[in-house]
């Protein structure tokens, strides 16, 4: 059930009851992040104008330097579901290993867990390019009031109970599903309330655009390559329109709205592609997939396929669902 203008927190109440397991805790984790996201937002938004832009000194387990609002946001996330006392566990691409929430209180009833990434994209942080957050819940597998293992984290992305992303762009969005479609919410910053603009969002079934970084083409395999000619090709509606931003939720959130197909590939250079499973691929498949859209490694369902380590990556080919099958064709003739 969603009315256009609705808030975020007026959806949730509406909508709690639709989602099987809640006690509320799922409300409150999605209201946790909505308000992480409105610190976040803000700092993001006068990244500009302080000295909070460029490297923290640091880099992350994937080597890669850590921009200080990587930094800032992944603390903001990790403490506000922390002091909500709803989560026993945080993974996050800028956490070496998981975080284990209240592992001393043996009382705790917390059921969920979180993968995120932060700040996805922050390499465009300097030039002003789109940036996002992308979180993924499950249910802990192991016994309620334990501290959570490994194997909490290392779940198939089939078992999500809720997934979403926020888009800090010309606006901030928070676009989230709980199995239940996908909703897309707007931040009025005048007044910090997130208001429903985008009920129901759906993948248009075909698109005219296609997302990759065409750079790396000469390493990619020869399924891509012939699907990234086929793209190029005058026949029909093609070619199409190449867009890539270099910001993963912002070529997808653009492709949802108007049709089109992402993909990271693997490549002589990186034997698995670039993106991380559990906190990029399997959150932004979820979203996909429940707005008719879809997404696979190029031959296998991204939300089958079961994780061995936390900061794992696979190949990513996600979208408009003919645009997706397309490109597995390719794959498979290749
Ligand atoms: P490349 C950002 O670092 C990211 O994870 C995605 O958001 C983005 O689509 C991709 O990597 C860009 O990677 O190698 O094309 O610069």
């Amino acid at each position: 059930m969603s009315h256009r203008n609705q808030t975020l927190g007026e959806f949730i109440i509406e909508n709690q009851s639709s989602f099987k397991y809640t006690s509320g805790e799922l409300s409150r984790l999605i209201n946790s992040i909505r308000l992480a996201a409105k610190v976040v937002n803000y700092e993001v938004n006068k990244a500009g104008l302080v000295d909070i832009i460029g490297n923290a000194g640091d880099t992350n387990i994937q080597g890669e330097d850590q921009q200080k609002l990587d930094v800032y946001a992944n603390d903001t996330f990790i403490k506000t579901m922390t002091k909500r006392n709803i989560v026993c566990g945080i993974a996050s691409e800028e956490e070496d290993d998981f975080i284990a929430i209240n592992s001393q209180d043996e009382n705790h009833q917390n059921k969920y867990v979180v993968l995120i990434d932060p700040l996805d994209g922050s390499s465009n942080i300097d030039v002003n390019v789109s940036v996002g957050t992308i979180f993924s819940i499950y249910r802990r597998v192991t016994p309620v009031g334990t501290p959570v293992t490994i194997a909490d984290f290392l779940q198939k992305g089939n078992k999500q109970v809720a997934a979403g992303y926020v888009v800090y762009g010309t606006s901030t969005m928070l676009v989230y599903t709980t199995g239940h479609g996908v909703n897309g919410f707007t931040l009025n910053p005048a007044i910090g309330t997130f208001y429903l603009s985008h009920p129901d969002m759906q993948f248009p079934e075909n698109g005219n655009i296609y997302s990759v970084n065409e750079g790396n083409y000469s390493h990619f395999p020869k399924g891509i390559k012939d699907y990234i000619k086929y793209c190029q090709m005058e026949e029909g509606d093609r070619p199409y329109t190449s867009r890539y931003i270099g910001s993963l939720v912002s070529d997808f959130h653009r492709n949802m709205i108007k049709g089109g197909i992402y993909m990271y590939p693997k490549s002589s250079m990186a034997a698995k592609g670039k993106l991380r499973l559990l906190y990029e691929c399997n959150p932004m498949a979820f979203i996909a997939e429940q707005a008719n859209g879809k997404a696979s490694d190029g031959f296998t369902r991204i939300m089958d396929i079961e994780p061995t380590e936390l900061h794992e990556r696979v190949p990513f080919i996600c979208g408009s669902k003919s645009m997706v099958q397309k490109a597995e064709e390719f794959m498979r003739n290749a």
